[in-house]
C-alpha cells in the first residue's frame, strides 16, 4: 500500500485496537504483578521498573521506532513523519506506587504505542513525526520530588542535582540508573517536541459522578511535599512520667490530625495527607527519640496553598515547642499550578465531542508529566472516568470502552497537532 499522509485520507473513522491496548496492560502489569489483585507496583528504578522498561523499549523496537534513552532515563520512540522536525509527542510514566494499579500513566504510554500502530497498520505517515514517551520517575514516591524525569527533560533540573537524589531506601538515583542500564546518552534538556498531549485516567470521582466520559483537562493543581523530623528523647515508655516526656512521635501525630482539621476549614479543593511516618527506634516500649513524617498539600490557588504551608509550619513548630522537641523540615517538592494551553484544551473537548463523547473541562488533583512539558510546549491532557474515583490502589479500574474513548480521542488529538 503507498504510503498516504493524513493529509489526503480520511483518518476521522481510524480507531485504535482497544484488545490490543489491554493486552499490553495486561502484559506490562504482570510485572510487580499485586498478587491476587490487578495492581503492580514498579517503584522508579528498581527491577520491577526495569522489567518494565525492558517490556516496553522492545515492544517500541520491534515496531521499528526510533527509541532515545537520556541521562534521567526518559525514553521517547518517534515514528518519522512526512516532514522533520519536533514531533507531536503524547506518553506518561510506567514506575508505580506501592500499591499500584494497571491504568495509572500505564494507559498514556500504551495508548501512545497503540496509536502508533493503528497508523502504521493503515499506511499512514503523518504529517509531522509523532513520538509516545515514558518519563522517569514521576510518581516521586521512592526518589522525590514526583515528575522528575520530565522535570530534567524540560531543564528546570539538572542531571547532575537528579543523579544526587537519595530514595527513602538509601539509594543514589543516579547508581539506580546505572545499574538498570537506562543511563542513556540522548542530550538534555531535551528539544521542545510541536505539542504534548497525555492521556491519563482521572484517579478521582468527578467524571463517574458526573456521567461524563472525557475530561479536556484545563491544568494541574499546586503541589507542596515537605518532609519533617522531630527530634526528641527515647526514654523507657513505663517509668517517664509524661511531664518528663520529649516525645517526637506525639508531635507527628498533632500535626497529622491539624492537616486533617485545617483543609476542613479551607474547604474543597484543598487536600492534606501524611502518607508516610516513621518512628525510631519504633518500639513498644520506647517513648520515640525521633519521628520523620511527610506532609503532601495541594490546592489548585496558589495563594491558598501558600497560606496553607505558612498555617501547618506554623503549627508543626508551636507543639514542637510545647513538647520540647526540635524540628528540621526538606521541601521535597513545590510545583505552582499549571494551566495548559488553551489550543490543545478546546481541541480536546472538540475531538471529543467530534466523537461523540459527553466532555466536561476539570484540573486535575493528581500531578503529571504534562505540567512540566506545558512549560515548553502546547501541552494538554485526556482524561478518562476511574471506578469509584479510585487509584493508588490495585482496585484501580477503567472500563475497556473509556479505555477505547480516551485513546481515539488522543489519536485525533494528535493527528490534528500534526496537521497544525
Ligand atoms: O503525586 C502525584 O500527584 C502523582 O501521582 N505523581
Ligand atoms: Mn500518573
Ligand atoms: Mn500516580
Amino acid at each position: 500500500m503507498t504510503n498516504v499522509t493524513a493529509e489526503n485520507l480520511q483518518t476521522g473513522d481510524l480507531r485504535i485496537d482497544i484488545d490490543r491496548l489491554i493486552d499490553r496492560l495486561g502484559a506490562l502489569a504482570e510485572i510487580g504483578a499485586i498478587e491476587g489483585t490487578e495492581g503492580c507496583a514498579r517503584l522508579a528504578l528498581t527491577d520491577e521498573d526495569k522489567r518494565g522498561r525492558d517490556l516496553v523499549v522492545g515492544w517500541m523496537r520491534d515496531r521499528d521506532l526510533n527509541v532515545t534513552i537520556d541521562a534521567i532515563g526518559n525514553v521517547i520512540a518517534t515514528m518519522a513523519g512526512a516532514t522533520n522536525g519536533p514531533p507531536v509527542m503524547c506518553g506518561s510514566h510506567i514506575d508505580t506506587v506501592r500499591t499500584g494499579g494497571r491504568y495509572d500513566g500505564n494507559l498514556g504510554v500504551l495508548a501512545g504505542l497503540e496509536i502508533i500502530e493503528t497508523l502504521r497498520t493503515a499506511g499512514i505517515t503523518p504529517p509531522r513525526p509523532l513520538a509516545v514517551g515514558f518519563f522517569s520517575d514521576e510518581e516521586g514516591a521512592r526518589f522525590p520530588p514526583d515528575m522528575l524525569g520530565s522535570l530534567v527533560y524540560v531543564g528546570a533540573m539538572s542531571v547532575e542535582e537528579a543523579h544526587g537524589i537519595e530514595s527513602i531506601d538509601g539509594a543514589l538515583l543516579g547508581e539506580e540508573l546505572e545499574r538498570i542500564g537506562y543511563l542513556g546518552p540522548a542530550p538534555l534538556p531535551a528539544a521542545a517536541p510541536h505539542a504534548f498531549v497525555e492521556l491519563h485516567i482521572e484517579q478521582g470521582p468527578v467524571l463517574e459522578s458526573e456521567g461524563i466520559k472525557i475530561g479536556a483537562v484545563t491544568g494541574v493543581q499546586g503541589i507542596s511535599w515537605t518532609e519533617v523530623e522531630v527530634i526528641g528523647e527515647s526514654n523507657h515508655a513505663g517509668t517517664t512520667p509524661m511531664a518528663l516526656r520529649k516525645d517526637p512521635g506525639l508531635v507527628a501525630f498533632q500535626t497529622a490530625s491539624f492537616v486533617r482539621e485545617l483543609t476542613l476549614e479551607l474547604g474543597h479543593p484543598q487536600v492534606g495527607t501524611v502518607g508516610r511516618i516513621e518512628l525510631h527506634p519504633n518500639l513498644i516500649n520506647v517513648v520515640p527519640a525521633s519521628a520523620t513524617f511527610t506532609i503532601d498539600i495541594r490546592h489548585t490557588d496558589n495563594n491558598v496553598l501558600l497560606e496553607a504551608e505558612r498555617r501547618v509550619d506554623e503549627f508543626l513548630r508551636a507543639a514542637a515547642a510545647a513538647e520540647g522537641v526540635t524540628v528540621q523540615t526538606r521541601t521535597l517538592a513545590r510545583f505552582d499550578p499549571v494551566t495548559f494551553d488553551d489550543r490543545v484544551i478546546d481541541l480536546v473537548a472538540a475531538t471529543a465531542a467530534a466523537q461523540g463523547l459527553s466532555v466536561m473541562r476539570m484540573p486535575s488533583g493528581a500531578g503529571h508529566d504534562a505540567q512540566m512539558l506545558s512549560r515548553v510546549c502546547p501541552t494538554g491532557m485526556v482524561f478518562v472516568p476511574s471506578v469509584d474515583g479510585i487509584s493508588h490502589n490495585p482496585a484501580e479500574y477503567t472500563a475497556p470502552s473509556d479505555l477505547e474513548a480516551g485513546a481515539n480521542v488522543l489519536l485525533h488529538v494528535m493527528l490534528e497537532l500534526a496537521r497544525s
